[in-house]
């Protein structure tokens, strides 16, 4: 049977929507489920909601809502957001189910037959009109500013301060329990310095689970939420479920609640009698434009904002490459738009497509037989090793820009393979057709194994190239042996071909780029209104007729040129046509046109032209006029 992977996301406050911040960390731990997978582990990935607690309350008296109806409504926002980005988890869990409220009360149960909570006072500075104790130290409420009051109120504890040697302890022998390592060594001085035990119960406000025997106590929200990963996958309801995936693997978080998880968390576990988890992997802060993101600011981005005008992979892409696990970034439309255009569209993407597009015009698109190796194809297949290796040393050390830097150095080189090699120019040689069909192969198999590496990072593009390359995508088949030189087969059809990432345009995020703006006057259609007015006499002097293609094929040299044979009813004429970009000249065979009959002939890259086809120009790029009833050939347009 295979070993079990289980991981988790923090539990997100539903006060409001999903941001670029929570996209983050679900994206890494989906990132790693899903090459958890590929490496044939039986992965459990648990996201959710943390709904209870002051903030929630007071967030729904705001909106005019009661709390179970506003935690609805963020819940069903942050499960559609996943949903959107491609993120799949196995288990979400809401805090306001009737399965954790039980995981819950037996967690309290077992701590406090271990003898480790207590009922005493809690005394602080309180903010009445905001409920809530204010930091110590502090006079006034850092919320909003009002004089506070001393207070002191019944509360049940936590014995944290018997936890010191046993934390330390455990993080001795677990060194690489919080990773990185600088947030390891930040809660080892933490603990060092002493531990206070803390209040794990409410009494000022209702919204939260209550205290069974004691029910004007509710839990404290952090007790309350941790004990999400346990209930989740099962903690006083299923038991044997529970046990085959505790401990977790790997929870990943924010570096903003590194304590409740690196200190608190094993504690309650421990007091619990369970084990804590095997890593605790934080993750650094993204700054917005250079700054703290938020509304009042106006530089908040909800992740709906970026789910529509994205695709999924580029997000994903984006982020997971862009910085280091740990480490803080800045996100700004220009540095997005630069990166994906450099790496998707020009590397990945256009690798895939004009290796697929040789297969497709010289090999009839069949995967050619490759012959013998020679000078650069055997430092190709062991870079192509190598890679595989450095990228799955870097993924399982959750390392995973410093993985996806490995992969684009097998892009790179596999672009310097081509330009070696010439393939083109191979082509027109027909006693080199034997290397053609080596070099052609070897890139082909190059960019497979490239499309199993990135299919946890960038799963819609990855699926794609390997659809086109005519394998199989469901995840049986894109395991570990996927990764293994030599499995493309000779002789298999290739899919078709159709490109993988389009460029991006800044102004797609209505900010306007040089470049479009010119685009933009250049292509936009003149207004009807302005156009002169001509007689029917001058309309009739333009003879359109219904054709149908019968032959089409490419313009030697020419990527925007076809040459298309056109049966016009009583005769076929040859008619050459720039919509070589948009149209692959397979799928022109057998389609009916209009064609304008009497345009003086002309020659294009050498090639005679009798006449064109009626096209649309949409924003530069054409779109065949055709006819969906039954037609004869060669009836004229009027
Ligand atoms: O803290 N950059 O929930 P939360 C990167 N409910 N990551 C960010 C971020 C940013 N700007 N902003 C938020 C809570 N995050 C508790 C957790 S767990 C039992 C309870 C990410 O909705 C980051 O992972 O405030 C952070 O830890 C998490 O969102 C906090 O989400």
């Amino acid at each position: 049977m295979s070993k079990k992977f289980y991981l988790t996301t923090p539990l997100y406050y539903v006060n409001g929507m999903p941001h670029v911040g929570h996209v983050y960390t679900t994206v890494i731990a989906d990132a790693i489920a899903r090459y958890k997978r590929l490496c044939g582990l039986k992965v459990c990935a648990l996201t959710g909601t943390d709904e209870h607690g002051l903030k929630i309350e007071r967030a729904a008296r705001e909106q005019e809502m009661s709390p179970q109806e506003l935690t609805d409504k963020y819940a069903g926002e942050f499960k559609k957001t996943w949903t959107t980005l491609g993120i799949e988890f196995d288990e979400f869990i809401r805090t306001t189910e009737a399965r954790h409220s039980v995981a819950v009360g037996e967690i309290a149960k077992r701590i406090k037959e271990s003898g480790f909570i207590y009922l005493g006072e809690y005394s602080g500075n309180y903010c009445v009109s905001c409920e809530a104790y204010v930091p110590e130290g502090e006079k006034s409420c850092p919320d909003c500013g009002r004089a506070t009051e001393f207070m002191t109120e019944e509360s049940y504890f936590f014995k944290l301060s018997l936890f010191q040697e046993k934390l330390l302890s455990f993080y001795e022998s677990n060194p690489t329990f919080v990773m990185p390592q600088t947030r390891m060594n930040e809660i080892t001085s933490f603990v060092k310095g002493g531990l206070r035990d803390i209040s794990i119960s409410r009494t000022s406000f209702s919204w939260g689970i209550p205290i069974p025997d004691d029910e004007k106590h509710i839990y404290y929200v952090w007790f309350d939420a941790l004990t999400g990963y346990l209930s989740g996958i099962g903690f006083g309801s299923d038991e044997s479920k529970f046990n085959k995936a505790w401990p977790a693997d790997v929870q990943l978080i924010g570096k903003d609640i590194l304590r409740f998880h690196a200190v608190y968390w094993p504690a309650f576990l421990m007091a619990a009698g369970l084990e804590p988890p095997r890593h605790i992997l934080v993750n650094g802060w993204w700054t917005v434009n250079g700054e703290k993101m938020s509304k009042s600011r106006g530089n908040f981005i909800g992740a709906d904002e970026l789910a529509e005008k994205l695709p999924a992979d580029y997000i994903r892409y984006f982020l997971l490459r862009e910085i280091p696990i740990g480490g803080d970034g800045d996100f700004s439309y220009e540095a997005f738009v630069k990166r994906v255009n450099s790496d998707l569209a020009n590397d990945i993407g256009n690798l895939a497509s004009r290796t697929l597009k040789m297969i497709q015009n010289y090999f009839d698109g069949e995967i050619p037989e490759p012959g013998a190796s020679e000078g650069g194809d055997g430092e190709l297949i062991s870079f192509s090793k190598e890679t595989v290796e450095l990228y799955r040393k870097n993924f399982d050390n959750y390392e995973i820009s410093k993985g996806l830097e490995n992969v684009w150095e097998l892009i790179s080189a596999t672009n310097r393979y081509l330009v070696a090699n010439e393939p083109w120019k191979l082509a027109r040689d027909q006693g080199k057709k034997e290397r053609l069909a080596t070099v052609l192969y070897n890139a082909a198999e190059t960019i497979r194994i490239l499309a199993a590496m990135l299919s946890p990072i960038i799963p819609d593009g990855a699926v794609s190239i390997l659809r086109q390359l005519g394998v199989k995508t469901d995840l049986e088949s894109i395991g570990l042996s996927s990764l293994l030189w030599g499995s493309l087969k000779v002789g298999s059809k290739i899919g078709e071909v159709e490109p993988v990432y389009p460029r991006l345009d800044l102004g797609d995020f209505g900010m306007e780029s040089p470049a479009k703006a010119e685009a933009k006057v250049e292509r936009k259609p003149a207004s009807i209104k302005e156009s002169p007015l001509i007689s029917i006499e001058d309309f009739a002097k333009v003879e359109m007729r219904v054709g149908k293609i019968v032959k089409a094929e490419k313009v030697p040299k020419s990527s925007k040129l076809l040459r298309l044979i056109v049966d016009l009813g009583d005769e076929k004429r040859q008619v050459v046509a720039g919509i070589g970009e948009a149209y692959e000249p397979k799928t022109l065979k057998g389609r009916l046109v209009a064609v304008v009959t009497n345009l003086k002939p002309a020659k294009l890259m050498g090639v005679e032209s009798n006449g064109m086809v009626v096209a649309a120009s949409d924003e530069g790029n054409p779109v065949l006029v055709t006819f969906n009833e039954d037609v004869t050939l060669g009836a004229r347009l009027r």
